[in-house]
C-alpha cells in the first residue's frame, strides 16, 4: 500500500467499523464479557489476534463494574498492585491495552481494541469505599485469564 492510498484505506476502514452488525468476512472477533459481584466472565476465553470487539456488560446486583484488558505474563492473581488493592496500571509487566469505563447496573458497552497475540488479564479496577472501607474489585478476585492466539 502506498502512502497516498492510505487516507481512502481508513476511511473504508472506519466504514467496515460502523457497519460492524453486519456479517462481513472481515467483521472483527468479538468477545462478551459478563460483569458482576466479583466476577469477570468472558463468553470466550481466547480470540483470534487483531481488531477484538468487547462488549461489557455490569449484571450487578449492585456496584459499578468496568473491563479493563491487560496484556502481561504474570499470573492473573499475582498483578502489580497500589496501597488500596487495585492493579497498578503502570507497574512492572502489565501493559493496559484498553477499558471500558465504570458502568452502572444493567449498563453494556462495547469498544474495539487492537490485540496482538500473547497472554491476557481481564479485570475490573474500581476501587469504592463502603461503609468507610476501601473496597478494591480485584483484590475480591474480580478477574480471569484471557488468551489472543
Ligand atoms: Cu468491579
Amino acid at each position: 500500500m502506498s502512502v497516498a492510498d492510505r487516507p481512502l484505506s481508513i476511511a473504508a476502514f472506519a466504514g467496515a467499523l460502523l457497519t460492524a452488525c453486519t456479517p462481513l468476512a472481515s467483521e472483527p472477533s468479538s468477545a462478551f464479557v459478563n460483569l458482576s459481584e466479583y466476577k469477570v466472565s468472558p463468553r470466550v476465553a481466547e480470540v483470534a489476534a487483531g481488531e477484538v470487539t468487547f462488549t461489557a456488560r455490569n449484571a450487578g446486583p449492585r456496584d459499578r463494574h468496568e473491563l479493563v484488558i491487560v496484556r502481561t505474563d504474570v499470573s492473573a492473581d499475582a498483578l502489580p498492585t497500589v496501597a488500596e488493592g487495585g492493579m497498578d496500571e503502570d507497574g512492572a509487566g502489565v501493559e493496559v491495552i484498553g477499558e471500558i469505563e465504570e458502568l452502572a447496573v444493567g449498563k453494556q458497552e462495547s469498544a474495539t481494541f487492537r490485540l496482538p497475540a500473547g497472554r491476557y488479564v481481564l479485570l475490573c479496577n474500581m476501587v469504592e469505599e463502603d461503609d468507610g472501607e476501601v473496597e478494591a474489585h480485584y483484590a475480591k478476585g474480580m478477574y480471569t485469564t484471557f488468551t489472543v492466539r
